[in-house]
């Protein structure tokens, strides 16, 4: 739903129940809707993603209206009180007045805010319900009527877990009329985020920026800044960063702290680094101090994608004997290790260093992993990828495995939706995210998902990770995307419907090898099949009935395209997807031909070829269009339900004589 369309609802729902008088505490009683109105709306389940631990409903429901009384007995973060206005404002809220205390006799909208540590949040929470989540970053969300008006409590463990509860608020007045509810919720685990890990044109300022705002809105935590392709974290790594970029990190860094994001900042010195040299550690620590004085606290060591079997510097070979993968991970080992005592001794309460090691795609038993697991820190955080590079799916049995090999809980990196490899080339990877064991947060120590070149059309599948790893049992990866889909068509719902048709020709998720680990275009792929089996079983009437469906669909995906571009919020996901919209509109010509040929050929009728030649002209038309040239590591011909669309278009004129 758009704010304008919201207000509009807003407005016609409440209008028989404002008055025009707007004194606060009036205009609250007049919006209210009492449990004794003539007819008394049920309270129904709002839909909340991540999903929450609990969620429970209570009696009735109340509209916020125009005014609300706030009262925040504690500091309240900035941050969290400005999230908060703007959530109230932009559900049309105009007043918003600040009072000490709810009062004896509560007749208006009062929303008691503050962290578990303020005695008075805690004694107005316990006037609604018993129950505290008292997890880590955990926060219980409350909200009851009273005679006239409504109280309605949000409570935080901490200053992060009031900020996620302002967050869920934001989702609950998504709709008009809000219930009286209990929600009591915290993550599962305590890392959630994106890693910026991939080849080729790394994102934006501006998209970071972008990006770290929206991991905010799914009660992420953490973003890691580790593009392949900055030359000043890999092949020059060693080098300062120029004073304005490292005035941007400085920003970014900031913009990440309001957002209650951590940021990281990774660097890759294994191509050319010596493990043994005092002078390549102070290097390190070097870059990392400069990082520092500009407000970033969390650092990173990568070593992937290095060749890890001969050393770079004689030293090297003195201090750790021949090469080879073990001597590398106590090389590596050693290092690091420095590094972390370095980390420690300045700045106490960082976090721990993070690494990837080189060999992050399995858990298999191996000299490296045993040398690793001996001689590494303990408190170093080390990340996977899982079975493979990119996995097509993860166990538990998996996870503990890699705990096993690493000797700690791993930190899942998790390939998807990254799309820097050949296999990935002329695809945007949009499909749920799926095929990671509920229960999987007992045995890692956080997610992050790498995602693609593309900032905006990543998040569908960030917001799937991030769901699965604040709930991993609660997660529904269907009923994720689609909310992922209507956030991004800001709740508009032709432009949701347009952006999962298009996300259904981009299911397809690639791996290393031959075989997809999900398929292509599932929802197309059923309505296609249904047409080949009406036209197969000879029934005429079924058979035209499957036809006129199909042209039905064919001149919604021809349509979808102009929807989304015309309907969208946020314009840039044009500037990511366009030779996918365009070779969308072409190939969804196509099928109209197709359709169009399927029904004259049923009717006997020789104009059939005429649309089949029509459709396979369009269908060549749009398998030429390429990926947008510099965004991606490989490039490529678009590809939209690939395997299934064009499968069908071609073998369309063989299924009816004409
Ligand atoms: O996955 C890891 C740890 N490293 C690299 C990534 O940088 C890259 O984006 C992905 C996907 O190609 N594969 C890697 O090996």
């Amino acid at each position: 739903m758009t704010n304008n369309f919201k207000k509009l609802l807003l407005a016609v729902v409440t209008m028989p129940l404002l008055c025009v008088s707007i004194s606060p505490a009036q205009s609250a009683k007049d919006t209210f809707l009492t449990k004794s109105s003539s007819l008394p709306d049920p309270s129904t389940l709002p839909s909340i993603f991540p999903t929450p631990v609990s969620i429970e409903l209570g009696k009735g429901s109340f509209m916020l209206g125009q005014s609300v009384f706030l009262v925040s007995p504690a500091m309240v973060g900035s941050e969290t009180q400005s999230l908060l206005t703007k959530v109230l404002k932009d559900a049309g809220v105009q007043t918003i007045k600040t009072v000490k205390k709810i009062p004896k006799i509560i007749d208006g909208i009062y929303i008691v805010i503050g962290t578990q540590e303020e005695p008075y949040v805690v004694d107005a929470l316990k006037q609604i319900t018993n129950t505290l989540d008292t997890n880590t970053n955990g926060y219980t969300i409350a909200s009851k009527l009273t005679y006239k008006g409504a109280l309605l409590t949000l409570v935080g463990k901490d200053a992060d877990g009031l900020f996620y509860a302002v967050q869920t608020f934001r989702q609950l007045v998504n709709r008009a009329v809000l219930p009286a509810i209990v929600i009591n919720d915290h993550p599962a685990l305590p890392i959630r985020g994106t890693i910026e890990g991939f080849y080729g044109k790394p994102w934006s300022m501006k998209e970071r920026e972008k990006h770290i705002h929206f991991l905010a809105t799914v009660k992420a935590n953490t973003f890691i800044y580790s593009p392949k392709d900055d030359p000043y974290a890999r092949d020059r790594w060693r080098d300062p960063y120029p004073t304005a970029t490292l005035k941007e990190l400085e920003k970014l860094a900031k913009v990440a702290q309001s957002n209650h994001i951590n940021f990281v900042y990774a660097i890759s010195p294994g191509p050319t680094v010596c493990f043994a040299d005092p002078d390549d550690l102070q290097a390190l620590l070097r870059k990392f101090s400069a990082l520092r004085a500009v407000g970033i606290h969390s650092f990173y060591v990568a070593l992937d994608d290095i060749e890890y079997t001969k050393w770079n510097c004689e030293l090297d070979s003195i201090t750790f004997g021949p090469s080879g993968a073990e001597a590398a991970a106590r090389a590596q080992a050693h290092l690091l290790n420095a590094v972390q005592a370095s980390m420690k001794e300045i700045d106490p309460v960082a976090p721990p260093l993070i690494m990837v090691p080189t060999e992050y795609y399995d858990a298999k038993e191996s000299p490296y992993k045993a040398a690793l697991r001996k001689h590494l820190n303990p408190s170093i955080v080390v990340q996977w990828t899982g079975t493979d590079v990119v996995p097509p799916a993860i166990s538990i049995s998996d996870a503990q495995a890699a705990t096993k090999a690493f000797g700690r809980k791993t930190f899942l990196w998790d390939n998807y939706p990254v799309n820097d490899y050949q296999e990935s080339s002329g695809r945007l990877l949009l499909a749920p995210y799926i095929r990671r064991e509920a229960g999987l947060s007992k045995e890692l120590s956080g997610i992050v998902s790498n995602p693609m070149n593309q900032e905006i059309a990543s998040r569908i599948a960030v917001t799937g990770v991030v769901a699965f790893a604040w709930n991993d049992k609660g997660y529904d990866a269907e009923r994720t995307w689609k909310f992922a889909a209507r956030e991004l068509a800001g709740w508009n719902k032709s432009v949701s419907e347009a952006l999962l048709t298009f996300f259904d020709t981009q299911r397809l998720a690639p791996t290393f090898g031959t075989h997809p680990w999900q398929a292509q275009a599932p929802s197309l792929k059923a309505l296609l099949d249904n047409v080949e089996d009406a036209i197969a079983n000879g029934n005429p009437a079924s058979r035209n009935q499957a036809i006129a469906q199909l042209a039905e669909h064919a001149a919604n995906f021809a349509h979808s395209p102009e929807i989304i571009r015309y309907g969208i919020v946020d314009t840039a996901f044009i500037t990511e997807a366009w030779p996918w919209l365009d070779a969308m509109s072409l190939w969804g010509k196509a099928l109209e031909s197709t359709a169009a040929g399927l029904k004259a050929a049923s009717q006997s009728d020789s104009e059939a070829g005429r649309y089949f030649e029509e459709a396979k002209k369009l269908a060549a038309e749009a398998s030429a269009i390429q990926s947008v040239p510099g965004a991606t590591r490989f490039e490529g011909s678009v590809k939209i339900a690939d395997g299934v669309l064009d499968r069908f278009i071609a073998i369309a004129p063989s299924l009816i004589s004409f």
